[in-house]
């Protein structure tokens, strides 16, 4: 770990989302970097939202990461309290396969952005890589931690295809 005081939140819209954004989490986990896993909606809890989010940056957070699915609203209104980036994950979902979700987190206002990834498992995943190289940019032991990953991935990948 490069710290034990979180400089990533993760937020969700719900419970049921948690099966995808544990990705994000277990992906920080591994990279050492210290991350806090929070269920607040946009609709359903806009309260909880707006004070964590308002938050976010005095208690150390360096950015957010924010799955949501069907209206998707969380991480726009995470990224309209808080100064931080924020980082979309659009759940994969029965309308449009989860279409819908990642449409409403690309289509934000200009001057309200939120960096949208792709859906489900791979966006949590390139989510938290993303929000690892954000806090690396000021954390030297992230940024070798890092490093050290993506020279792993690397090496891991062979030159010939295996029959299986
Ligand atoms: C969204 O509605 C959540 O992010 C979740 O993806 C979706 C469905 O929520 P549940 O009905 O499963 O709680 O707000």
């Amino acid at each position: 770990m490069s710290d034990t005081t979180p400089t990533v939140g993760i937020i969700m819209g719900s419970q049921s989302d948690w099966k995808t954004m544990r990705n994000a989490a277990d992906r920080l986990e591994s990279l050492g970097i210290a991350c806090e896993s929070k269920i607040m909606s946009a609709h359903r809890t806009p309260d909880r939202v707006e004070a964590y989010c308002k938050g976010a940056r005095d208690r150390g957070l360096k950015v957010i990461i924010a799955g949501a699915g069907m209206a998707a609203a969380l991480p726009g209104s995470a990224a309209a309290v808080t100064p931080l980036p924020v980082l979309g994950v659009p759940m994969e979902g029965q309308m449009m396969g989860g279409l819908d979700a990642m449409l409403a987190m690309t289509q934000m206002p200009p001057g309200i952005p939120v960096g949208t990834l792709g859906l489900g498992k791979a966006g949590a995943i390139n989510a938290a890589m993303l929000a690892a190289a954000i806090v690396a940019i000021s954390d030297d032991t992230a940024a070798k931690s890092l490093d050290d990953f993506r020279a792993a991935q690397t090496a891991g990948v062979q030159e010939e295809p295996i029959d299986e």
